[in-house]
């Protein structure tokens, strides 16, 4: 930890939950990423956690725009810095309804024109701000608010469609490990052109766990193998050692999934199918890995 530095640019007392995996992430996002940067924020929790003008709780600039612009606002801003000759770090931090759902196609748009910015999509798996509504990355089973019998739709594959657009630097992450997210907002910044950062935000409220269990939560995503921590970098894959040694090993489902409320009352049926695509995820990695696709 002594390599992340003890500037805080999320500013204490916000209105964010009791055990909020979104506002500790960015707090490690905005270490990476340093003073000189213009945080892009579509509505989401970060958007609450913000604070109403005139006063914020963010000590960089914040952009607030509506939920399909946030790329296309970020990638013109960062050719409108590039121009005036700036090196000012231009980054989206979404939410998971802002990306796999409303803002997927600015998304792409700005993948496929290459403009320099990072994409942090913080997937908290709901659409938590507004109480907790499935979005298109709840996964299969998760009670929510609009799918109060367990979701019957998987989870979108978001990195699957990310991975089409080829960018330079893509990777997974998860607040329960804030030197990995660190690590990789430094080297998605370093790095020129786009690049998308999907980062597992485990949610006390929308998940229905109690708020201590934060990070452990995340720990145990990982463990279990259904969250796997990977970069791809100029289309080169790489399992992270934690997730490597998770999927030799993995933690019972069951013990991911019995702290949440959220998966109270799920079948068998339905642990197949988590368990089946979680498998299926590991192994187009592993393949990807050893370049057998
Ligand atoms: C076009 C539009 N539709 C709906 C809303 C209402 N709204 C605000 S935040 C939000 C939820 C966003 O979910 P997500 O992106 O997952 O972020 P989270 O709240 O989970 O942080 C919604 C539906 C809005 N502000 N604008
Ligand atoms: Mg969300």
């Amino acid at each position: 930890m002594t390599e992340i530095p003890r500037e805080e640019f999320v500013l204490k007392c916000t209105s964010a939950c009791a055990g909020c995996p979104s506002s500790l992430a960015l707090r490690y996002v905005l270490k990476a990423a340093g003073h000189d940067t213009v945080l892009v924020v579509p509505a989401c929790c970060t958007s609450v956690i913000q604070g109403i003008f005139p006063f914020t709780s963010l000590n960089v600039t914040v952009y607030n725009i509506a939920f399909a612009a946030a790329a296309a606002c970020a990638s013109g801003m960062s050719e409108a810095f590039r121009k005036a000759g700036k090196k000012t770090s231009v980054i989206v931090y979404a939410g998971d309804g802002g990306t796999v759902d409303i803002g997927l196609q600015g998304l792409s748009a700005a993948l496929e024109r290459e403009e320099d910015f990072l994409y942090v999509c913080y997937d908290n798996e709901a659409y938590s701000n507004t109480g907790m509504q499935r979005s298109g990355a709840t996964p299969y089973g998760a009670r929510t608010t609009t799918t109060p019998a367990g979701k019957t739709h998987p989870k979108k594959d978001l990195d699957g469609i990310v991975a089409a657009h080829n960018p330079p630097y893509m990777a997974t992450t998860c607040v329960a490990y804030p030197q990995d997210v660190f690590r990789k907002v430094q080297k998605a910044l370093s790095i020129r052109g786009p690049s998308f950062i999907h980062l597992l935000a485990p949610c006390p409220t929308s998940w229905r766990f109690s708020p201590d269990l934060t990070i452990e939560m995340g720990k145990r995503a990982i463990r279990s193998g259904m969250w796997i921590l990977y970069e791809r970098e100029f289309g080169k894959v790489t399992i992270n050692s934690v997730s490597k040694a998770a999927l030799k090993n993995p933690l019972p489902l069951e013990d991911y999934l019995s702290p949440q409320g959220r998966f109270s009352g799920i079948g068998q049926r339905e642990k197949d199918i988590l368990i089946s695509q979680a498998r299926k995820m590991a192994k187009r990695l592993i393949h990807e890995e050893e370049g057998v696709c």
